[in-house]
């Protein structure tokens, strides 16, 4: 689909959206367009257009030349936007149904147009309400099998990856991810924001050599280990569900990295779930983790044995050591985005949208533990049955 669109960035009021959205082969020329900007993540404007009549909608992605979050003094490549769309479009012909379908892009405008699923909520705010999705863990865990599996060495050509590794260089959205997950939180940097009540615990992470001499590892892995074509920012924020399905929206994060960072970010807001939960909730949470995980494995190690390029592929152990290692690398990765969403700059609702401060602390202070214990005990567990008895009692 073509997008008629000016050929220098500008960033679009709602009028601008609509006449862009008529431009496109979409809806009928009589039809009235409505629009309405939806977005609360902390980077993009994101546009709704509904053609008030039929209902029928449409998403205008716009990246702004800055991260929102912060304003116009943290400048931010546009080309996240081309990133973006061009990961939707690898990630959704490899896990079929799990990823919006892209209309049209603009590179100038830093515009991706997309399949509307506002029928659909996002993930982190169903959890919240107390929701649970009884497909979810079936689907993240097969997208994660299938994306991950089919962009790295195991089941692709070593050109074409290395092809795809350059083309999805993101040198400035992975520096984000560097400082807010890696780095920041473990010093005592001026981005962090937390509540003084975790003063004394924040300073005892700071204080912790063991601890990041780990973090330091997991760090390295992230810079270093170009394995798989990975989603990036694979948070319940980047999910939309209801209860038959499932989609991953927001790559913009997408780079070649390790193959664990994807499975630990979404295992690790699942924790934040687990920990906010009590009773039966939180058992249903817990056993989303669990079947996460072996949803992942079990297709990993079918797409192994069926589309595996790999000549050492049949060597005795080799398979149960690419996947040990992804295991352990997701689980400290898992701990570092615990510990990044509790006193580094970019929070969670699960958490901070707890009314009663002494709850709260309790609940941001069981998180930090998590994430410690995580990192540091990662190399451990020799199961996922292992895993899921931790979090059972690090979420108590
Ligand atoms: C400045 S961006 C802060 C966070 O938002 C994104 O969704 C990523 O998680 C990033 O770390
Ligand atoms: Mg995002």
């Amino acid at each position: 689909m073509t997008l008629t669109a000016p050929s220098t960035y500008k960033a679009l009021t709602e009028q601008e959206a609509i006449r862009l959205a008529q431009s496109l082969d979409v809806f009928a020329s009589s039809a009235t367009l409505q629009c309405e900007e939806i977005g609360d993540g902390n980077l993009n404007y994101v546009f709704r257009i509904t053609d008030s009549a039929t209902g029928q909608g449409l998403i205008i992605k716009q990246a702004l030349p800055y991260a929102k979050v912060v304003g116009e003094s943290w400048p931010l490549t546009l080309h996240r936007a081309t990133i973006e769309a061009n990961a939707l479009k690898l990630h959704g012909s490899l896990a079929k149904g799990r990823v919006p379908e892209v209309y049209a892009t603009d590179a100038a405008l830093a515009v991706t147009v997309m399949e509307d699923l506002s029928q659909l909520t996002i993930l982190r705010n169903g959890l919240i309400d107390g929701k649970h999705y009884p497909k979810l863990a079936e689907h993240i865990g097969s997208y994660l099998a299938h994306t991950l599996f089919h962009t790295s060495d195991f089941g692709l050509h070593p050109f074409e990856k290395k092809r795809l590794a350059a083309e999805f260089s993101n040198p400035e959205l992975c520096k984000i991810t560097e400082d807010l997950i890696f780095t920041d939180p473990f010093f005592d940097h001026d981005t962090n924001d937390f509540e003084e009540p975790l003063r004394e615990a924040a300073q005892a992470i700071w204080d912790n050599e063991p601890l990041k001499f780990e973090v330091a590892k997991l760090k390295r892995s992230f810079l270093t280990e170009a394995e798989a074509l990975l989603h990036g920012d694979l948070h319940t924020g980047s999910i939309f569900v209801d209860e038959d399905d499932t989609k991953v929206i927001d790559p913009e994060f997408a780079f070649y990295g390790p193959i664990g960072f994807d499975i630990g970010l979404f295992l690790a807001n699942l924790i934040v779930q687990a920990i906010t939960r009590s009773g039966e909730e939180r058992e249903l949470i817990v056993q989303d983790i669990t079947q996460t995980w072996q949803v992942f494995e079990q297709q990993f190690s079918g797409l192994w044995e069926s589309d595996g390029i790999e000549t050492y592929k049949t060597t005795t152990g080799y398979r149960e050591y690419a996947i040990e290692k992804i295991f352990h690398d997701a689980i400290g990765f898992a701990g570092c985005e615990l510990i990044r969403r509790t006193i580094g700059l970019a929070h969670v609702r699960d958490l901070d949208d707890i009314a009663d401060e002494s709850t709260r602390i309790d609940r941001k202070r069981q998180t930090l533990k998590a994430g410690e214990t995580l990192i540091q005990t990662r190399r451990e567990y020799q199961s996922i049955k292992q895993l899921e008895t931790a979090i059972k009692e690090l979420s108590k």
